[in-house]
C-alpha cells in the first residue's frame, strides 16, 4: 500500500525536514495505516484523527479497496437502484442559499409554481412509468400557507395512494413549523396523515456553523437538521442524509460533518442511505469555485462508507457524478446509484450534464458493466418485483 503526502493541504501530518525525520515519519503513517486497516477488517469504529489521515493522508486506490471491503460485507455484489420521479413544486424561496442556482425570487422570470392538476400530471406520469417513489423537494415559497404543501402531499396520495412520498428537508420542515406556529412534531404528523412515507437527506450542506453562514446564511442550522431527524425517526419515518462537498469546506469540516451523522445514527438508527453531494458551481454565486474532479468524487464516497459504519448504504447519486464516475463509485464503497430520476432540475439548474433521467436497461447495464448485480428496490430498500409498470415488494421473508 502506499501513502501520498499532500503537503499544500491542511495537514496532521509533520512535514520531514530530514532524510531521518522522513523515515521515522513514513514509518509512523505506515502504523497508522496498519491500525486502520486492522479495524476495518474487524468492522471497528474509526476516530476523528483516522477520518483526517484518511483524506489527507491515504491514496485513492488504498481508500477504495478498504470502503470497498464495508460495501462488500454490508451488501454483497447487489446494486440497488430504483424507479423513481422527481417533484420540485415550486423554486419561489425566501433563502438565498449561495450555492443554489434552483431558486427564483417571487417575480423572476423563472419563477413557478406548480397547480394541482400539474401535481397530478407528473404523479400520473410516475405511475404510468412504474415510478415506485416521488422525491419531493421545493423553495419556500413567500406567499404559500401552510396548507398548500400539505395539499402537495395530500394531492400526491390521492391520486396514486402505492407510490412512496419522500419529501421535504428539515429545512423546509422548520419553515412549516415557523409558518403554522406548530411544533416540528406536529408538522411532521400532520404530513404523515396526508401520505409523506420518509424524508430525503438535503438540507444539510455542511454542519459548521461558520462554513453554514458562508454558504446558506438564515437558513435552518445544524441543531434543527438533528432535530428534525431525530423526531422524524421517533415517530417511525426513514430518512436519508447528504453532505455538500467542494465548496468553501475544508477536510476537518467534511469529517465533522460525518461524525455528527454517526452519533444520530447511533442514537435513533433511522438513517437509511448516505448521499455525498459535489457543489456544481454553474449558475450560483459560488461560480468562481472550480467543480470537485471524478477523484475527488470517489474520495469522499469512500471516506462516507468508511467513517458512517452505522449506515446501511451509500448512494452514488449519478445525476450528480455522471456516469462513469458514479460506475466507478460502486467499488469505492457505495451499493445505490439512486434511481431512473426523471424531472431533476436542482443539479441541471447548476449546470449538471447528464440527462434527466434514465431508463431501467440503461441502468442495468451501467451496473452491469461494474460486475454488479442490478436489484431494484423501493424507497426502504425491499426488493421490488416488476412485470412492466406492475410491481410489488418482496416479502422479506421469502
Ligand atoms: O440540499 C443544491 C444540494 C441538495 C446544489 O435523499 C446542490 O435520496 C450541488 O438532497 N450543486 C438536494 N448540490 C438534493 C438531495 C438529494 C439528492 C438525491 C437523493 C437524495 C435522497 C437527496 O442538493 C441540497 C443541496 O445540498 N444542492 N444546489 C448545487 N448547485
Amino acid at each position: 500500500m502506499s501513502l501520498t503526502s499532500k503537503c499544500t493541504r491542511a495537514s496532521i501530518q509533520l512535514r520531514p525536514t530530514d532524510s531521518r525525520s522522513k523515515s521515522i515519519m513514513s514509518q509512523t503513517l505506515t502504523s497508522r495505516l496498519d491500525s486502520i486497516v486492522d479495524r476495518v477488517d474487524n468492522d471497528e469504529r474509526l476516530s476523528l484523527e483516522d477520518g483526517l489521515f484518511l483524506e489527507q493522508e491515504v491514496d485513492l486506490h488504498t481508500l477504495g479497496h478498504l470502503a470497498n471491503i464495508v460495501r462488500e460485507r454490508r451488501n454483497g455484489n447487489v446494486a440497488w437502484y430504483n424507479k423513481n420521479i422527481h417533484l420540485n413544486p415550486t423554486n419561489v424561496c425566501v433563502y438565498r442559499c449561495r450555492f443554489c442556482a434552483f431558486r427564483a425570487d417571487l417575480r423572476d422570470e423563472k419563477a413557478y409554481t406548480f397547480s394541482d392538476d400539474m401535481i397530478r400530471e407528473r404523479v400520473l406520469e410516475g405511475r404510468a412509468g412504474g415510478a415506485t417513489e416521488i422525491h419531493v423537494v421545493g423553495g419556500l415559497h413567500h406567499k404559500k400557507k401552510f396548507d398548500w404543501y400539505m395539499n402537495v402531499i395530500r394531492t400526491i396520495h390521492e391520486t396514486c395512494p402505492e407510490i412512496h412520498i419522500k419529501a421535504w428537508t428539515p429545512v423546509e420542515i422548520h419553515w412549516f413549523s415557523f409558518i403554522s406556529k406548530k411544533p416540528i412534531r406536529w408538522v411532521l404528523e400532520q404530513m404523515m396523515e396526508a401520505g409523506l412515507g420518509s424524508m430525503p437527506g438535503g438540507g444539510a450542506e455542511i454542519f459548521d456553523s461558520e462554513i453554514r453562514r458562508q454558504i446558506c446564511e438564515h437558513k435552518a442550522d445544524s441543531d434543527v437538521w438533528f432535530d428534525v431527524h431525530r423526531t422524524a425517526h421517533e415517530l417511525g419515518l426513514r430518512s436519508n442524509a447528504t453532505m455538500l462537498y467542494g465548496h468553501l469546506e475544508q477536510a476537518s469540516h467534511r469529517i465533522d460533518h460525518l461524525l455528527r451523522l454517526r452519533e444520530l445514527q447511533d442514537e435513533t438508527g433511522g438513517f437509511q442511505t448516505y448521499i455525498p453531494l459535489a457543489f456544481h458551481p454553474e449558475n450560483t454565486e459560488l461560480d468562481h469555485i472550480q467543480k470537485a474532479d471524478g477523484l475527488f468524487d470517489l474520495r469522499m464516497t469512500a471516506v462516507g462508507r468508511l467513517m458512517l459504519d452505522n449506515f446501511d448504504h451509500v448512494k452514488a447519486y449519478w445525476i450528480m457524478l455522471g456516469k462513469q464516475t458514479a460506475q466507478l463509485a460502486l467499488c469505492y464503497g457505495a451499493d445505490d446509484l439512486d434511481g431512473t430520476v426523471v424531472h431533476e432540475l436542482i443539479y441541471h439548474d447548476a449546470g449538471a450534464k447528464t440527462p434527466e433521467g434514465m431508463t431501467v436497461e440503461q441502468l442495468h447495464h451501467l451496473i452491469r458493466e461494474t460486475g454488479r448485480e442490478p436489484v431494484e428496490r423501493d424507497t426502504v430498500y425491499r426488493r421490488v418485483l416488476r412485470d412492466g409498470s406492475d410491481w410489488r415488494v418482496e416479502d422479506r421473508d421469502s
